[in-house]
């Protein structure tokens, strides 16, 4: 029986991957580091320090865990600042329509993103009061594939994971949803993504129907 629906957030609820490109583009234009999209592709769903440290594999040096902590701050502060910008105009298609009927439903919603900025994103986007948990990802010791932040959001529902659905637009994440014993519905394409329940091209194609389709 469904009875939640858990939201990886970066790609699914909202598209912020191009605001964290700005952000660490520009601080690796400073460095001198070659930085592109594709390599903003290897981002997506990984943790602000496993992300740097994506970043520095190309600066042919070490770096000292402070200097490290110094570059993630400064590219944390430029991202927030992009986000500012964030209106509830900014939520990917479908999603809002979704989460109207989920609430209509009864069925809860929760939030398990990597990101530490989630709770500043809902509220530029007006979105906080749909969710009923948002797991917090400084409580977590391991990131996706791990399950941990999707059975921390089950857990903050007080939800069975078997009575969730995860959705996801990395990898990564629905090697998660997997590992959780959720049931597993991927935004994209066939090609990147693998081991979904239902797979779909965009959020537009989500529905309570559909999600609801997957426990009968
Ligand atoms: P922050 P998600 C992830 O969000 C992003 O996809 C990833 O690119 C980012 O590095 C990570 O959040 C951490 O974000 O620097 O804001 O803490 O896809 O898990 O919602
Ligand atoms: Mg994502």
């Amino acid at each position: 029986r469904l009875e939640a629906v858990v939201f990886d957030l970066d790609g699914v609820i909202t598209d912020t991957a191009e605001y964290h490109y700005l952000a660490w583009k520009e601080l690796a234009d400073e460095l001198g580091i070659p930085f592109d999209r594709n390599v903003n592709e290897r981002l997506k769903g990984v943790s602000r320090s496993e992300s740097l440290d994506i970043l520095l594999e190309k600066s042919g040096r070490s770096w000292t865990a402070a200097e490290k902590e110094d570059l993630a701050a400064r590219k944390n502060d430029r991202y927030r600042r992009l986000i500012g910008q964030l209106t509830p105009g900014d939520l990917l298609p479908g999603i809002r329509e979704l989460l109207t009927a989920l609430c209509e439903r009864g069925i809860a919603a929760g939030l398990a993103s990597a990101s530490h900025n989630a709770p500043l994103i809902l509220e530029r986007l007006d979105a906080g009061s749909w969710f009923q948990a948002v797991a917090d990802p400084a409580g977590v010791t391991k990131g996706k594939p791990d399950p941990e932040i999707f059975l921390r959001a089950a857990e903050l529902l007080g939800v069975p994971p078997e009575n969730c659905v995860g959705v996801e637009d990395a990898a990564a994440g629905i090697a998660a949803i997997n590992a959780a014993g959720m049931k597993a519905v991927g935004i994209g394409s066939a090609d990147r993504l693998s081991g979904t329940d239902l797979l779909l091209a965009s959020t537009a194609e989500l529905s309570a129907e559909r999600l609801l389709a997957l426990f009968r």
